[in-house]
């Protein structure tokens, strides 16, 4: 092995020190404990995993929106297969969940306050997984 050789790959193992190395194999990450107290969380796949939108209002239109998974973001619309109801009691109880944006009148699912949900289906009304394009507290 030549000087070269072995500087290039003492530099390469600094490198993956600062930054950190790629973790083969990593396990999607459950968001459950993640939705705050007082918040209405969607995850962007069954159980809890990956990308995390969180609101403690209402919103009626997610196409403006995004969920998070460390600094990655993933767009919320479209893409709830899992949720979370943490709301507050006498202001944030029960959520309405809306096929379409801006649009009240085709629901996807009630959800009371505490109520999680690890796979949206069944709901209000089939197809649900994959359609959360807006919410209500009511
Ligand atoms: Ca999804
Ligand atoms: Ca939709």
């Amino acid at each position: 092995m030549s000087i070269r050789s072995i500087l290039a790959a003492a530099g390469c193992a600094i490198v993956l020190a600062m930054f950190g190395a790629p973790t083969a194999g990593a396990q999607p990450l459950n968001r459950f404990w993640e939705c705050d107290a007082g918040t209405y969380c969607i995850m962007t796949d069954i159980d809890y995993e990956h990308y995390l939108c969180e609101w403690s209002s209402t919103d009626l239109n997610y196409t403006n929106d995004y969920c998070y998974y460390g600094i990655a973001a993933s767009p919320a619309d479209d893409s709830a297969s899992s949720y979370r109801n943490n709301g507050a009691p006498h202001t944030y109880d029960d959520i309405y969940s809306f096929r379409r944006p801006n649009n009240t009148a085709d629901k996807l699912w009630f959800a009371p306050r505490g109520e999680s949900r690890s796979w949206v289906s069944p709901c209000l009304a089939e197809p649900c997984n994959d359609q959360a394009s807006g919410h209500q507290w009511v």
